[in-house]
């Protein structure tokens, strides 16, 4: 179907702004700058000086201060939602969830930062008349660059995390989506947070590179394999740490005793929520023998059930596709595996009429070499291939560069986590699909090509900050200890044999006559 609209926001170069359109019928719903070197270098500066403020503040005062974004998110949150369902075309239930994770985030961490970054103290098992403790120190400032696919819920969290931490946060959100960012923090603002402490860099993958060369001290970046690893090597050549979070391609095992309903909704929920576009998106079904003829009818007469129109009304399932370039990829997917024998049992098109629109689509008779079985399809395409058994499946799970998440049913929790246990992936779900992202304090992030580093949890609000151990004295050493000039023979002797006893692994009476 010929585009009735620009199939990604236009750049115009006489005034370097990217032109943002509506997926649900392709209005024109705003322009952003397109910032260049000087532009951004700016930002990260004005970001460093609020920083230095903040992060004198003690915790407590921070957390309460950003606690401030709930009230604004309940306050306007059919703003925000509106937001999000403009720009991306997903039904309001698909932009809800984004709300309610960034809120339920905020939540969380601005409830439990003053224990998650209160100072550890270390019992040295040795050095008994020195003590330690780790002191969690903010870092400074924070990009956080974002894809298109969830443009609240993606950058919001780690902003959120960024800020209680202590530090300044950059974000340059996806150069087809900015506005719902923008959106945000317009309602950050209006909290009374420093406008500096948290600011948005609009424009492409240059504004992102010269987002991670301006001299920030880490980097969150979600978004595509091949830009994680330009992000990888560009912060490594700057010694700064990054989170990569790369994309996923989920397979669901469904074993031979899965109940068949609960695990066909899930698939079809978890293949078609926010129309496919989610990293932890149910991407391949390894549905074992016993289950597979009864679970490939219910999901394809779901998939038939579902409701796909303008998102705008609060009866649709499935909203549109945000990013054209998505619909090529569905497509060409589609082409291959029907090539290599799959069946369309249903959907496979694009939508005829205006807005970026696909057919929730189930393809059955699926196998591994098939493209749709291989790469990220980050659409509205459901695959099911027929597995002998758990063997197989764990076996073809895990033949993927990917590992972001994984999903295994069976009404059996020990098998199924045994199952879990098995699977190459940074997060596996048992009986249930996607909410797993929502959980502000379990690690999201994967293994392999999925990337490294994790957002959410404890430890990536400590990952926000330095580490700094601080030693000290408990009791004196005297001033002739060994571990001070001069060197001398006895010196060295009673070192050696304290060592000695200390590492011989004999019992302790042998040890001590080595002091002797
Ligand atoms: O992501 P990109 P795209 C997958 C999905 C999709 C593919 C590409 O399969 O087809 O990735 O999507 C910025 N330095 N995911 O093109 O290009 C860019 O401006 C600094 C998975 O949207 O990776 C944008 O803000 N910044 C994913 C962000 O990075 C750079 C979600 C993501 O852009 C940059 C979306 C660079 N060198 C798509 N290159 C997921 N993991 O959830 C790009 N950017």
């Amino acid at each position: 179907m010929a585009q009735a609209f620009p199939a990604s926001p236009t750049t115009t170069p006489a005034t370097r702004t990217l032109v943002v359109h509506s997926p649900i019928d392709g209005s024109r719903l705003g322009e952003v700058p397109l910032m260049g070197d000087a532009e951004v270098r700016a930002a990260v500066e004005r970001a460093r000086t609020a920083q230095r403020a903040w992060a004198q503040l003690p915790i407590e005062t921070r957390a309460e201060r950003v606690a401030r974004v709930i009230d604004a998110f309940v306050e306007r949150l059919d703003e925000l939602v509106d937001a999000v369902v403009l720009e991306t075309g997903k039904p309001r239930n698909d932009a809800l969830a984004e709300w309610i994770t960034v809120v339920d985030a905020c939540h969380y961490f601005t409830r439990h930062a003053g224990r998650i970054l209160a100072d550890t103290s270390i019992t040295l098992h040795h050095m008994k008349w020195r003590g330690s403790y780790v002191a969690y120190v903010p870092m400074g400032v924070i990009a956080v660059i974002s894809p298109w696919n969830l443009p609240l819920a993606i950058p919001m969290g780690s902003v959120i995390e960024a800020l209680i931490a202590g530090n300044a946060v950059v974000a340059k959100p996806s150069e087809v989506t900015p506005l719902t960012l923008l959106k945000a923090k317009e309602l950050v603002d209006a909290t009374g947070i420093p406008t500096d402490l948290f600011q948005v860099v609009t424009g492409d993958a240059r504004t992102g590179a010269a987002l991670i060369d301006a001299g920030v001290q880490k980097v969150v970046f979600t978004g595509g394999v091949s830009s994680g690893r330009r992000v990888g090597a560009a912060c490594a050549e700057r010694l700064i740490p990054c989170v990569l979070e790369l994309g996923g391609k989920a397979p669901l095992i469904a074993c031979d005793d899965c109940e068949i309903e609960r695990t066909a909704r899930s698939i079809v929920a978890g293949g078609f929520i926010n129309s496919g576009q989610l990293c932890i998106s149910v991407e391949r079904v390894l549905a074992t023998e016993a289950v597979h003829d009864r679970l490939v009818d219910r999901v394809v007469a779901l998939t038939r059930e579902l409701r796909q129109g303008d998102p705008r009304a609060d009866d649709v399932d499935v909203g549109a596709i945000i990013f054209a370039k998505q619909m090529d990829i569905a497509e060409a997917h589609i082409e291959d595996a029907v090539a290599r024998g799959a069946l369309v049992a249903t959907g496979g098109r694009r939508r005829p009429g205006p807005g970026m629109f696909f057919e929730p689509t189930v393809l059955t008779r699926c196998t591994p070499e098939m493209t749709v079985m291989r790469e990220e399809i980050f659409g509205p395409v459901v695959p099911i291939m027929k597995v002998r058994d758990e063997e197989e499946a764990v076996r073809i799970a895990n033949d993927s560069p990917l590992g972001l998440h994984a999903y295994v049913f069976s009404r059996d929790k020990t098998r199924a986590r045994a199952v879990a246990e098995r699977i190459e992936a940074g997060t596996v779900m048992i009986n249930d699909v996607l909410v797993s992202y929502c959980a502000p304090e379990a690690p999201f992030g994967g293994i392999k090509n999925s990337g490294y580093g994790r957002v959410h949890s404890d430890d990536s609000l400590r990952a926000m900050c330095y580490a700094r151990h601080v030693n000290y004295e408990r009791f004196a050493m005297p001033l002739n200890s060994p571990l001070l000039f001069p060197y001398t023979t006895a010196k060295f002797r009673g070192m050696r044999a304290a060592i000695r006893a200390t590492f011989k692994r004999t019992p302790l009476l042998g040890r001590l006559a080595d002091l002797l």
